[in-house]
C-alpha cells in the first residue's frame, strides 16, 4: 500500500525489521505532515491562550493582565463578534466548551471562570490548585494542562481532579504542555515555546505523533510582536483542524498528513 507519510503501523512494522518489538509495543511517535487548506485574519492584539469550535462558532480566551478575555469570532474576518473582559488581576488562560458553556482558566489564580457560550455572560466560578495553562473536553472529562508533564482529568459537574497522566515521549516527559484540544480520540497538546504540537494517546500518555508547524507562518507575517504558537481548535461536525499564536496575524485551517484517523490503526 503507498502513503504520502508512514503510519504509525507502518513505521512500528518497519522498526521491528530492526530492532526489538518493545519499541513498537511503546509507541515510537511518527512524524506528522500537514497542508494549510485556508488562511484567516487574526486579531494581531490577540494574545491566544486557548481556542474552541463549539456549534460551528469560534471561540477565543486571550491573555495578559487587563487585555484577557474570552470572545467569540467571525472565522472570515477574524472580527470579535462578543467579548468578554476578565477583571484586571486575572489572566486568562486554556478554554473549552460544553453544552451551553464555556469554561476558561486563569493562570496563577486557581480561579476558573464559566459563561453563557450564547451570551458570554459569566455564569458560574471553580477552583484549582497549581497553574492553569490548557483546557479541552474529551466528550466526558475535561483535561487541563498545568506547565508540567501531567494532564488533569477534571469531573463535567464538580470541576474536581479525579485523575491524572503522565506525558512521555517513550520515557522522557514531555513538561510545558499548553494548549490543549480533543481530536478524534487524541490529544494535541500544544508544547509551550516551541512549534510543535504533541499528538497523545490521553489514556496512556504517550505521544503518539509529533507535528511541527515552525514554518507555518509565512516570512512576511513574522514581525517582533507575533508570538509563540498557541492555538488549536477542531470543528468535529466538519473535521476541520485551526491552528493559530499568540498576536499570529492569521489563523489557519490545516489537514494532517497522515489524517490523524490512521493513528490509531
Ligand atoms: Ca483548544
Amino acid at each position: 500500500m503507498l502513503r504520502a507519510m508512514p503510519t504509525l503501523a507502518s513505521k512500528c512494522l518497519s522498526g521491528a525489521l530492526f530492532l526489538a518489538a518493545g519499541l513498537c509495543a511503546s509507541g515510537e511517535p511518527v512524524e506528522i505532515g500537514y497542508r494549510v487548506v485556508q488562511s484567516f485574519p487574526h486579531d494581531r492584539d490577540a494574545v491566544t491562550q486557548g481556542l474552541v469550535v463549539h456549534r460551528g462558532e469560534l471561540f477565543e480566551s486571550t491573555g495578559g493582565y487587563g487585555t484577557s478575555s474570552v470572545r467569540r469570532l467571525d472565522l472570515r474576518s477574524g472580527r470579535v463578534l462578543r467579548e468578554s473582559r476578565l477583571a484586571d488581576e486575572l489572566f486568562g488562560e486554556g478554554l473549552a466548551a460544553v453544552g451551553d458553556a464555556l469554561y476558561q482558566l486563569t493562570w496563577r489564580t486557581g480561579l476558573g471562570l464559566i459563561y453563557d457560550s450564547e451570551t458570554l455572560a459569566p455564569s458560574g466560578q471553580f477552583t484549582y490548585g497549581g497553574e492553569g495553562w490548557g483546557l479541552a473536553w474529551d466528550g466526558t472529562h475535561f483535561i487541563m494542562s498545568d506547565g508540567s508533564a501531567f494532564l488533569r482529568y477534571l469531573d463535567r459537574e464538580t470541576l474536581r481532579e479525579t485523575g491524572r497522566v503522565q506525558v512521555r515521549d517513550g520515557d522522557q516527559p514531555i513538561a510545558a504542555l499548553n494548549e490543549l484540544e480533543f481530536v478524534e480520540d487524541h490529544l494535541f497538546a500544544n508544547v509551550w515555546n516551541t512549534t510543535r504540537i504533541a499528538v497523545i494517546d490521553p489514556d496512556s500518555g504517550q505521544v503518539r505523533g509529533w507535528l511541527n508547524l515552525e514554518q507555518i507562518l509565512p516570512t512576511p507575517f513574522r514581525t517582533e510582536s507575533v508570538g509563540v504558537l498557541n492555538g488549536i481548535a477542531y470543528d468535529a461536525d466538519q473535521g476541520r483542524l485551526f491552528v493559530t499564536g499568540k498576536r499570529w496575524p492569521r489563523l489557519f485551517e490545516i489537514e494532517l498528513i497522515p489524517p490523524i484517523g490512521e493513528l490509531a490503526d
